[in-house]
């Protein structure tokens, strides 16, 4: 039986204005996905929408809409979305499918059952378009922390959910678990900031927003965000409905990818949830960091003020979807912020993608086709100490992606891949192959250079599929490499000899930078 790999994004919050920061979770966890499913495994990946609440109710109002009727419209934009952007997920979730809300009905039920979640009353200052309650002390100079808007002082009947009792459960979840959640930096920030000041029980419903599903058993209360949306990770797998095979197949999951302003929910409220339904904890909670645009988040509600084209809508056309992610992979450090620049994204497209990859595949190519009229010529064994020493530099850096990649870490993982790259290139220039050529007898040496350029290029491209799915898939494709899973990646004996190469155009086209930074200009 293969291995199983279960993957999530968050569930995001409809809208028609994702910037490249909503794309970043979607495009890692896309990557890691292929990866997995290139290494074998059976993967089921998640993502989908957040759907309820206050904000969606008032944006339906203004737009005239039944909240239906304007969610509707936005999910099929979101999913339009994701198809551009080539997100191979294997299920769409939206908090207002049927099966959900009736699964999430049954959750509040057995939490209430169970003692878990009891009915007193809220007191505290509520952010409407966070959707947050704040305490005084949280409130940043009587304004919302998370957006700085104003709060309003609300009290009401709730229900409550007993997350004060699970303090040291979750200490000891991440003592006996240290790689539960990552970065590691994020465990001290739960610890010493959440936990040992003292976990306050969480307010699950309320009785003033009407968008959302009604508790069971008292239904003028709607169950609140959290219990409405964490648990979407295990209804859409059918947990809580009649075919629950999903859930036996994939819970728990290997890794929730999430935000880093999320990690308080996944790594504290949701393994507090788990534990009460005596289910499961996922493998990993992955928090990254964020797309800074100017010393900003990248946002849909702050990108007003943005001069710059952020809308991927625009970019992946323009492009290329692998172009636009290869870019995030590479520029945002894994795990940390990062900044976003137009610039240091045409920059980087000219340098990696045309230069570096592009041109060594339009290169060698060329050279296959002028000295053995484009036909792959057979392997040798290698003797030369150029020819030792590329393969000793692919060896090591495919060993190098498979170790980032089981940390996740798409920013490791694609430098090590274009390190094959550059050795390539490097190599080209020190057997100079042109050369070889014109030397008398030098026609068994030039086999053999051209056999290690394409075989380097062939693991080169495995490797890089899942980071830049079509580009690496037309590469593969010329090269005749039919095969869905990473093959031969540790020789040079991959490709058929005697086979021609098949025609491929120019990859990724050089970019005149100051011409697309007006243009570019022109349309944010
Ligand atoms: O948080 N840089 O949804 P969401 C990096 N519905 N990532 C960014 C980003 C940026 N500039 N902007 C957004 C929610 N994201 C909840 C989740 S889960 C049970 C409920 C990422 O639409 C963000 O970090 O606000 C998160 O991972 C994802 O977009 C969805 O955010």
């Amino acid at each position: 039986m293969k291995e199983k790999f279960y993957i999530t994004t968050p569930i995001y919050y409809p809208s028609n204005k994702f910037t490249l920061g909503n794309a970043y979770t979607n495009f890692i966890c896309d990557a890691i996905a292929r990866f997995n499913r290139k290494m074998g495994k059976d993967v089921f990946y998640l993502t989908g929408t957040d759907e309820h609440g206050q904000k969606i109710s008032q944006a339906a109002a203004v737009a005239g809409k039944s909240e239906k009727e304007y969610l509707d419209g936005m999910i099929a934009d979101a999913k339009e979305l994701w198809s551009l952007l080539n997100i191979s997920y294997d299920k769409f979730i939206r908090t207002t499918d049927d099966y959900h809300e009736k699964a999430v009905q049954k959750i509040f039920t057995q939490l209430y059952e169970k003692g878990y979640i009891y009915k007193g009353s809220y007191k505290g200052w509520y952010c409407t378009p966070c959707e947050s309650f704040w305490t005084e002390s949280q409130l940043v100079n009587g304004k919302c922390p998370d957006c700085g808007r104003d709060v309003m002082f609300q009290e009401e009947e709730a229900y409550f959910f007993k997350l004060s009792a699970f303090a040291d459960r979750l200490i000891k979840l991440y003592e006996d678990q240290p790689d539960f959640l990552q970065p590691k930096s994020r465990v001290n920030e739960m610890v010493n900031n959440f936990i040992k000041p003292g976990l306050s029980d969480l307010c699950v419903s309320r009785t003033s927003v009407k968008w959302g599903v009604p508790v069971e058993f008292d239904p003028k209360h709607t169950i609140y965000v959290w219990i409405d949306a964490l648990p979407n990770y295990i209804t859409a797998l059918g947990y809580g409905s009649e075919d629950d095979s999903l859930f036996k197949r994939y819970w728990p999951a290997d890794v929730h990818m999430i935000g880093k302003e999320i990690v308080r929910f996944h790594a504290i409220v949701w393994p507090a949830i788990l534990m009460a339904l005596e289910l499961p904890l996922p493998k990993h909670i992955f928090g990254h960091g964020w797309i800074m645009f100017g010393g900003d988040k990248l946002s849909k509600s702050k990108d007003a003020g943005v001069k710059e084209c952020v809308d991927p809508r625009i970019l992946a056309p323009r492009y290329s979807s692998d172009a636009v992610r290869y870019f995030l992979y590479r520029e945002i450090p894994f795990g940390s912020d990062g900044n976003y620049s137009t610039e240091a994204f045409l920059t980087r497209f000219n340098a990696d993608l045309s230069n570096n990859y592009g041109n060594l595949v339009s290169r060698t190519f060329s050279m296959v086709k002028k000295y053995f009229d484009g036909v792959i010529p057979e392997s040798n064994s290698l003797t030369d100490p150029d020819d030792l020493n590329l393969k000793e530099i692919v060896d090591s850096q495919v060993k190098a992606t498979f170790e980032a990649m089981e940390k996740f870490d798409v920013t490791k993982a694609t430098t090590a891949i274009f390190n094959i790259f550059t050795e390539a290139n490097t190599y080209i220039q020190k057997v100079q192959p042109w050369a070889v050529a014109k030397q008398e007898g030098g026609q068994t040496r030039l086999k053999t250079i051209l056999r290690n350029l394409l075989e380097t290029i062939r693991i080169g491209s495995e490797l890089f599929e899942p980071f830049a799915p079509i580009a690496s898939r037309k590469v593969l494709d010329a090269l005749n490499i039919e095969g869905n899973e990473f093959a031969n990646l540790d020789n040079f004996n991959g490709l058929k000899a005697g086979q021609p190469l098949k025609d491929l155009g120019i990859l990724f086209p050089r970019l005149d930078v100051q011409k697309e930074l007006e243009e570019l200009s022109t349309l944010a």
